[in-house]
């Protein structure tokens, strides 16, 4: 996990000044991996000028402990391509970065999500399927909230409560490649996010674990409504689908990681079930380790963006009195291999 930190609304010095204090005041307590710097250039007003020097300093740390850094950047500009690798290579290298102290409208995380890939519109469910509520559009925005209207309508999808193990759109043939979820209204207590590494699940197999499961796939699916394992009697037809590698690789960094989602996953195929259902959970169990989970606790104005193939993701229960509302869009990725 990296932070990433601030948005600037405009270049406004004092702000600037104020937000530099702040990211050396965090270098300062020792936890930074990586330092942005921003300096902005005088043009003669006393204001800064758009040019801007960004200077990366990386420090790295151990795997389980989580990375850190502060972008100084104004989301309002196109992100120049410089800044736009070291993102890039950072969310390679760490697969969940967040982007803290945002104030972000639905088109700039859409612009801003839109440098990653294209934003994915999402896919309704089959006809018929249970489970979907009363969902709002299915647009490329969707709403993560158990917020209702006056006459009783979720504004949202998700609902409340907590949520297994999943990826996003592994029931496709082209699972989003990274997901972005930005913090509205967050309850006081709960409603975590908690991200497992899929890399570390894979380097985590034993040798002759690796070689059984080289080359097998893995039927992944989506029950609407259902945050725990999927019905797996679920006449396949009346459900999003699809058969996927279960060790895949990587698109960005290359590495191999486990594909496996206690949500999603159904059997292994070509495998009698009761053998299929036994190595299942002993893979849940491997990907669902604390050890290799990074637990979000969410503030009002983060941005966290994953690596959707190198991490699961699940969230923990709240209050129910409570309401919790974040904003979500994807970008599209490739078939698997
Ligand atoms: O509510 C959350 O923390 C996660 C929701 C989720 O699974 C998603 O946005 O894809
Ligand atoms: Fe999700």
């Amino acid at each position: 996990m990296l932070l990433v930190g601030f948005r600037l609304k405009n270049d406004d010095r004092h702000k600037v000044n104020k937000q530099m204090k702040a990211a050396e005041q965090f270098e300062v307590s020792g936890s930074s991996a990586i330092r942005w710097v921003q300096r902005f250039r005088e043009n003669g007003t006393g204001k800064p000028s758009p040019r801007r020097v960004v200077r990366l300093d990386l420090r790295r740390r151990t795997a389980s402990r989580p990375e850190r850094f502060r972008l100084l950047t104004n989301h309002c500009r196109p992100l120049d391509a410089e800044t736009l690798r070291q993102i890039k290579d950072a969310w390679h290298e760490h697969t969940v970065l967040l982007f803290r102290g945002q104030s972000l409208s639905e088109d700039d995380q859409r612009r801003f999500a839109s440098y990653f890939g294209a934003v994915a519109k999402r896919v309704p469910p089959k006809p018929g399927a249970t489970g979907i509520g009363d969902a709002p559009a299915w647009n490329d925005m969707m709403l993560v909230s158990d917020k209702l209207d006056a006459n009783g309508k979720p504004l949202g999808t998700l609902g409340h409560g907590e949520m297994w193990f999943h990826t996003d759109k592994c029931y496709h043939r082209r699972p989003h490649r990274a997901s972005f979820l930005y913090g509205i209204e967050i309850p006081s207590a709960g409603g975590h996010t908690k991200f497992s590494s899929m890399y570390a699940a894979y380097d985590r197999l034993p040798a002759d674990l690796k070689r059984r499961l080289d080359g097998a796939m893995v039927m992944q699916g989506q029950q609407y409504g259902v945050g725990r394992r999927i019905d797996v009697t679920l006449p396949l037809d009346s459900t999003h689908h699809c058969r996927q590698p279960i060790l895949l690789t990587n698109p960005g960094s290359g590495r191999k990681a486990l594909y496996v989602a206690s949500q999603n996953s159904m059997w292994i195929e070509d495998m009698p079930r009761d053998e299929s259902e036994a190595l299942l959970q002993r893979l849940f169990e491997i990907a669902e380790d604390p050890a290799i989970i990074y637990e979000h606790v969410w503030r009002v104005g983060d941005l966290i963006m994953w690596d959707n193939l190198a991490r699961l993701h699940a969230r923990t229960d709240w209050p129910s009195e409570q309401r919790r509302t974040l904003r979500r869009c994807t970008v599209e990725g490739e078939p698997l291999y």
